[in-house]
């Protein structure tokens, strides 16, 4: 028996116009490859004509990208699928009655740190003006990162209050996660297989028209709506669980006086079918918007579930317990110093420290969470000035960022390098001692930068994430170091 949006989707045919709702980081790249397709005919890309990102819909019309940063190739298909009248941005959300598909490219960030609740808010506007202007038979997917049962349940509910009708029945509801990554956007729609998931099979199939055309190497994978969400939000979790394993690795290693390096590689040497283990790298914290927050996505997910969940009482799941090891490590960043500086009798109050990076993640400028804030705060709230350099993060609310590594080096009593940009790889010990200009500098190494024997030669007090043999290494007095013993 076919059912009435069966029946509405044949007499529509293929999907020819298609809207996407937020011309950001996946918007606009999801747009112009739809554009850029033969089985479609137009695209429109619909911003809010609002005061902080308003100006991207007169340049995305000029053909230009707003986005910052190198996106290979995006300029061009941007530039190209303007001049071929396939795609124009629109602050117009009525335009949406005229698709025949709709996507929702819109953030859900945390509404504040501390309470771990997304905020939905923009989400839910998109959502109210699709259903304003929903016609049909058309298709809405979800690609925002969302909760577990958001499509199914609040997508539902606003669609169908805003529009009048029924999904499943008067139009197709379905999520399809993004899993882009800043720099290789186009690259990523591509080639990453894409989890498809609809309310019902006819609502999945219709999306798996939807996204077939764009696909290069990747590949559709079809589920539930729901799956597709959990999906989604685990992808992320796991990673962050793989982490937090190397880092609770990393902790006990120091406890017992090895070096977690070698262990890794021992364990990394178990290779081959259904043996090899994922074993990732401990460091000084797991930051950026992704792995952050995605636990707490699929942690409420389970929470607001149906069936009732069967787990230990009172015992936290090892999702969020990684969370919590991973958030431990600035904390351990922060011991480390602690434990150097008393080596030398150096008590906190009024010592330098210099914070050699400030994003989350090798040589880029994104600064999401990042780990080397709390780390920050905690030695400023001991009575630390702390200064703080990166190459490639050009400013960060209320905390200057230097960009002359010489500037925040000099006369500073502790180095602590929180983010692993390859410039840091080259720092000279000599160079390094003379600047800081210390009997026994300090360095924290939380990326497994620089070599220990390097430094603890020439004088420096050394720790290290997981260098449980060498972070407590004989101190190279004045004498032996005037006498240039090894
Ligand atoms: N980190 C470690 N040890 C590791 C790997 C990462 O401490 O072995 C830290 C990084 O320093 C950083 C944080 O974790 O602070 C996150 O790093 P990430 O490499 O996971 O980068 P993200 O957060 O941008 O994750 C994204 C995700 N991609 C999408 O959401 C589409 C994630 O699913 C990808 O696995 C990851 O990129 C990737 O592989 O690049």
């Amino acid at each position: 028996m076919t059912t009435k949006l069966q029946e509405l989707l044949k007499s529509k045919g293929p999907i020819k116009k298609i809207g996407v709702i937020g011309m950001g980081y996946v918007g606009i790249p999801a747009a112009v490859l739809f554009a850029d397709s033969d089985n479609f005919d137009f695209v429109w890309g619909f911003q809010r004509d609002s005061s902080t990102s308003g100006y991207k819909i007169d340049m995305l019309n000029r053909g230009e990208s707003p986005l910052k940063g190198e996106e290979p190739g995006l300029d061009e298909l941007i530039k190209k699928v303007v001049d071929r009248k396939k795609f124009k941005c629109t602050p117009d959300f009525s335009k949406i009655s005229g698709v025949d598909a709709v996507t929702l490219a819109i953030q859900t960030p945390f509404s504040n740190p501390e309470s771990l609740l997304p905020d939905f808010s923009a989400l839910i506007e998109g959502l109210k003006q699709t259903g304003k202007y929903l016609s049909e038979g058309t298709l809405v997917v979800l690609e925002s990162t969302i909760t577990p049962g958001t499509t199914d349940e609040l997508a539902r509910q606003i669609l169908e209050e805003e529009s009048g009708m029924t999904a499943g029945e008067d139009f197709g509801l379905a999520h399809a996660p993004e899993r882009v990554m800043v720099g290789r956007l186009l690259r990523n729609i591509r080639e990453h297989d894409r989890i498809v998931g609809g309310i019902d099979q006819v609502c999945t199939d219709r999306a798996v028209e939807l996204y077939t055309p764009v696909l290069t190497t990747g590949k559709i994978i079809p589920m539930s709506a729901t799956a597709a969400e959990v999906t989604k939000t685990a992808e992320n979790t796991f990673r962050d669980l793989q982490i937090a394993s190397i880092n609770q690795l990393a902790l006990y290693c120091e406890a017992m006086g090895i070096n977690v390096y070698d262990v890794r590689a021992g364990v990394d040497s178990l290779k081959g079918e259904g043996i090899t283990r994922a074993v990732l790298y401990p460091g000084a914290g797991v930051g950026g918007h992704c792995l952050t927050k995605d636990t707490y996505h699929l942690e409420r997910g389970v929470k607001i579930s149906k069936e009732k969940l069967d787990y230990p009482d009172g015992l936290d799941s090892i999702f969020v317990l990684a969370r919590k090891v991973n958030d431990f490590m600035p904390v351990h960043m922060y011991h480390l110093s602690v434990e150097a500086l008393e080596r030398i009798n150096k008590p906190l109050e009024g010592l330098k420290v210099a914070i050699l990076g400030w994003a989350f993640i090798n040589n880029s400028d994104d600064a999401r969470n990042p780990p080397s804030e709390p780390y920050r705060d905690l030695l400023i709230d001991s009575g630390c000035k702390v200064e703080v350099h990166d190459p490639h993060v050009l400013e960060y609310p209320g905390v200057p960022i230097s960009h002359e590594l010489s500037d925040v080096i000099k006369n500073a009593d502790c180095v602590a390098i929180l983010t692993g940009h390859d410039q840091y790889f080259n720092i000279d010990a000599g160079m390094l001692k003379e600047s800081m200009n210390q009997d026994h500098p300090v360095i924290i190494d939380g990326r497994n930068v620089i070599d220990p024997d390097v430094f603890i030669n020439k004088g420096f007090v050394y720790k290290g994430i997981g260098r449980g043999d060498k972070n407590n290494h004989k101190l190279r007095t004045k004498s032996s170091l005037t006498l240039g013993f090894s």
